[in-house]
């Protein structure tokens, strides 16, 4: 296995994550403990579920539920994108697409809005890293940074710290109606200007109806969101993923199920995919990663990128994902760091921070290759 620590140490781009499946787990046992001494759940049922190590997709979707009910509160909101944000920044993820589901509460005064400017907040709380979430030309420049080089900054006062870049992504949640699906497009079109740089499909894939979905994807396509979806996710769905691919989205995610003519129509079309290993394997879409389809559109070199989809959920790291895939497919440091450099060129950001990272790669890649 390529040495954790080199895949820890290496810049590396993030573009398929969930902040409900990022969580960490100590934060998920105290707010259950918490939940539990007010005796709104039971916390020993509780902690046994987050503590499972391996779960089929469908313990998965119970756990997000749960999840869902321990940190639907603003300032819970708040405090995990904090905490998420800081955990890739720690492992030197230079830019992430963090998506997240908008969510309403009546009961505590929740709405999508609100939900979302509570993810905001948690962005704007950050004081350990520089994180870099208003797109250019909205930003206030700060003079006294300069690059250098693995998405480190130096301060002119001589102290180091590191940046990262961070895009949201507003999920619509398979089980949503054609309405909520609109309202979430709409919000993300309200909110580009702190960071709102596309919409991603996602939920149970065995739940819902693509033409439901449609209308706001659309939409949000014509407005210049960027769009990714789960694709593929599951086996039999033939139809629905040709619908997708036809759809012609920027990104897919997962791709697990995608054969025959649909494989085909996949590769011409070059869309990027967002490769999710640990996922995949816990999920048992594969029985091993001997059987996954990575290697077949590495190999053919089709644009894909290594992510983590939930850190929390699957308890693993984007810097293990690398390693994963350095070991059960051979890649060696140039592969790994190419691979994750690639990905500069299917972010979801505007021009200038495709710049900023293609500066970064170049010139950490000495260090790297
Ligand atoms: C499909 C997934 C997913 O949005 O509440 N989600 N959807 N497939 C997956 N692979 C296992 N992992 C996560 O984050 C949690 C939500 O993301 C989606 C599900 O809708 C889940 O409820 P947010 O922040």
């Amino acid at each position: 296995m390529e040495s954790l620590d080199w895949c820890l140490n290496q810049p590396k781009i993030e573009l398929h994550a969930h902040l409900n499946g990022s969580v960490r787990d100590s934060t998920l046992l105290e707010l259950a403990r918490a939940l539990g001494e007010r005796g709104v759940i039971d916390f020993n049922d509780v902690e046994s579920v987050i503590s499972k190590d391996d779960r089929s997709l469908v313990e998965c979707f119970r756990l997000f539920d749960l999840i869902h009910v321990l940190t639907t509160d603003h300032a819970t909101v708040t405090r995990i994108t904090k905490e998420v944000i800081e955990d890739f920044a720690s492992e030197n993820i230079v830019y992430v697409e963090l998506r997240t589901t908008p969510k309403k509460n009546a009961v505590i005064g929740m709405t999508k809005r609100s939900y979302m400017e509570a993810v905001i907040n948690g962005l704007k709380s950050i004081d350990s890293v520089d994180v870099d979430y208003i797109p250019s030309g909205m930003a206030q420049q700060n003079s006294s940074t300069t690059l250098t080089g693995d998405g480190i900054i130096g301060m002119s006062n001589g102290s180091v710290r590191k940046k990262i870049y961070v895009r949201l992504l507003l999920s619509i949640d398979r089980r949503e109606t054609t309405a909520a699906a609109m309202e979430t497009v709409k919000l993300a079109l309200e909110m580009r200007d702190v960071g709102v740089v596309g919409i991603d499909l996602s939920g149970n894939p065995v739940i819902g109806e693509w033409a439901t979905f449609l209308p706001a994807l659309k939409f949000a396509k014509e407005q210049g969101l960027a769009v990714t979806l789960h694709c593929g996710e599951v086996p039999d769905r033939k139809e629905e993923i040709s619908a997708m691919l036809n759809f012609l989205p920027q990104r897919i995610g997962h791709a697990c199920f995608i054969k025959g003519e649909e494989r085909i129509k996949l590769k011409s079309s070059k869309i990027p995919v967002e490769i999710c290993l640990t996922s995949n394997i816990r999920t048992e879409r594969f029985p091993s990663l001997e059987y996954h389809h990575f290697i077949d559109l590495y190999k053919s070199k089709h644009p894909m990128v290594l992510c983590t989809d939930d850190t929390g959920v699957f308890s693993t790291t984007l810097s293990r994902e690398y390693s994963l895939a350095a070991s059960a497919f051979g890649l060696g440091r140039k592969e790994m760091f190419e691979l994750t450099r690639s990905a500069t060129e299917f972010v979801f950001a505007d021009d200038g921070v495709k710049i900023s990272l293609r500066e970064i790669f170049d010139a950490a890649a000495k260090n790297f290759m």
